[in-house]
């Protein structure tokens, strides 16, 4: 498939029609079990093994503040404009990472004594990033100043108009940067730009979030001196990084490096964070504080941040980042959870006719190697998600277009090792505007471009393969028997927070036999299968979600072998399970 490495897909449950090759684990070698797992993914030097020796690595691990090009320029531009006491707005972005730098830089504006205005674009009315009329906007409205976060790195002609206007900008994003044609940065006008592609910064994968912390640590050092006093340090730890690891989950950044800290960090404190809103979310969502992990956030408080803002105005789930008013923020969380619901449902619909159309256009055959359709009927603000969950079932990058204003919306995503971004560069001509990353982007197109964009970005995709289409591959970290590996579930769990680019350890379990097989879950979806190993006693519980209809496969003796990861039951009456990601028969 692509060129590169990029075919393992480690952190997504591939699904078993679409049939898998295993990449085993070269020599065992010596060590721990632990040691092994990173061992094998080249996780060896020095500050790797500081970084996964605990779940709970330093906080001396997260990079310099400093060290992110243009956090300095940016902070010093905003001690400036605090110290002549400018109206101040911050821009942001409607989806989590966004609220999340929006929330995390107006509150320490606020810490400052200023009262800056947070504008977030509307996703359907204004659509993503800066917009002209909305700076026209807050000019009007009497601000003299506007940070972006989490957007701005391409606005070249919004940032013109802001001069021309007399409104001063800073720049803080992580998105793809502009390059010309010798691939020189292009940057926007302004006072400062901070953003981890400038050259020089030691870890560049960081969310919009984190590049906001990072600012907002350097403006403390400025206005704090070399000690800041203490509230502003405890505002560091129990504000601003539970802000920043919200974003950079649901953002889909890699666990690795400082990442891994902020979120190892973010789990520990926000059952007691002073963050009202989450706490009221956490607590409507019904979820256990005592098992918080990654997954927490990215699949119950992402999504509810992200809820309202792809229906409607992100205003509720702003609200929850940013206020402490306790009514005020219970209030939008009950809205919040309404929206979800609301979302998901929408969602699942819209996924259902996409991939019944997907099929009926021939677009799932191995021939076509991209999945681009459209419909105005579509909401825009639910074409990301249903391209991710797409994805997950065809394994093919998949762009989704829809609502039907004068251009339709695009929302695409793409497995590792196919830089969608660069896929939609090469068909830039038939789009009005596109921009993000090479696994998720957007953008907005003339319905009339429909076909020939569908015809383009197959070549594109096809133009950037090194071969014909592979199976997905999954990478194993230890091969072990099944009873082995579910005493091993606390050795491998203390590599936690697993997610993007650290999954959790996958092993492969060789010489099963099927004891037994049930089908459980209200209409029979998923299947448990009981097995031994031969040449021992006893057997394991095996899950298979979504297999449920494969039930009459598992004849009892069949022998096969498995690969995936154990996992402690949530209730200690059923024990423990491992959950199987793939499965070969072998007789
Ligand atoms: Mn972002």
């Amino acid at each position: 498939m692509p060129k590169g490495c990029g075919r393992c897909e480690a952190g997504r449950l591939a699904p078993m029609e679409v049939p898998a090759e295993w990449i085993l684990p070269g020599e065992a070698g010596g060590g721990s079990l632990r040691e092994r797992v990173l061992r094998g993914r080249g996780l060896v030097g020095e500050r790797d093994r500081a970084l996964f020796a605990s779940p709970l690595p330093p906080l001396s691990l997260l990079r310099e503040p400093a060290s992110l090009p243009g956090a300095d320029a940016a902070a010093a531009a905003l001690d400036g404009w605090l110290k002549s006491g400018l109206r101040i707005a911050v821009y942001g972005d409607y989806d989590a990472d966004g609220l999340c730098a929006a929330a995390l830089v107006a509150r320490l504006l606020r810490l400052f004594g200023a009262t800056p205005r947070v504008f977030i674009p509307h996703r359907m009315d204004d659509g993503y990033g800066l917009h002209a009329d909305a700076l026209r906007q807050l000019k009007a409205e009497g601000i003299d100043a506007v940070i972006t976060v989490d957007c701005g790195i391409r606005s070249f002609a919004e940032a013109e108009v802001a001069a021309e206007i007399g409104l001063r900008l800073v720049i803080t994003d992580h998105h793809r940067v502009d390059r010309d044609a010798s691939g020189a940065v292009r940057l926007p006008r302004s006072e400062a730009v901070a953003h981890p592609s400038l050259g020089g910064c030691p870890f560049e994968s960081i969310s919009g979030s984190v590049v906001a912390f990072k600012v907002a640590s350097r403006l403390i050092r400025l206005r704090g001196g070399e000690r800041p006093p203490e509230v502003l340090r405890r505002w560091a730890a129990d504000v601003a990084l539970p802000l920043a690891a919200l974003g950079l989950v649901p953002d889909v950044m890699p666990l690795v490096d400082e990442n891994r800290v902020f979120v190892a960090h973010a789990l520990e404190r926000l059952p007691n964070c002073a963050l009202p809103g989450v706490q009221a979310l956490m607590r409507e969502a019904g979820v256990d504080l005592r098992r918080l992990d990654a997954k927490t956030i990215s699949h119950t408080i992402g999504p509810r941040l992200n809820a309202t803002g792809r229906l409607d105005a992100a205003t509720d789930a702003l609200r929850v980042l940013e206020s402490d008013d306790a009514a005020e923020v219970r209030a939008a969380v009950r809205r919040i959870e309404k929206a979800n619901d609301e979302r998901k449902r929408r969602m699942e619909e819209l996924v259902e006719i996409a991939e019944a159309r997907a099929r009926a256009e021939g677009l799932l055959d191995p021939s076509r190697v991209a999945v681009v359709m459209g419909d105005p009927s579509w909401h825009p603000g639910l074409l990301g998600l249903a391209a991710a969950r797409l994805l997950d079932r065809v394994h093919k990058p998949v762009v989704l277009f829809g609502g039907d204003d004068d251009l339709l919306k695009a929302s695409g995503r793409a497995p590792p090792g196919i830089d969608l971004h660069e896929c939609m560069n090469a068909c830039a001509a038939l789009l009005a505007k596109f921009g993000g990353h090479a696994a998720a982007a957007g953008g907005s197109m003339q319905p009339a471009n429909l076909a020939a964009f569908a015809q383009a970005f197959e070549s594109a995709v096809r133009a950037r393969m090194d071969g014909p289409v592979r199976p997905v591959a999954i990478r194993v970290d230890l091969s072990m028997p099944a009873h082995e590996a579910m005493k091993a579930i606390d050795e491998l769990d203390a590599l936690r927070p697993f997610g993007k680019d650290f999954p959790a350890p996958v092993i492969h379990c060789p010489r099963l036999r099927v004891r037994s097989a049930s089908t459980f879950g209200a209409t029979g979806d998923h299947l448990k299968v009981q097995a031994e190993t031969e040449g021992a006693i006893g057997t394991t519980g095996l899950l298979l979600w979504r297999q449920g209809r494969r039930v009459a496969e598992f004849r009892a003796g069949r022998r096969f072998e498995v690969v995936g990861s154990p996992k402690r039951g949530t209730n200690p009456r059923y024990g423990d399970d491992f959950e199987v990601r793939d499965l070969r028969f072998v007789d």
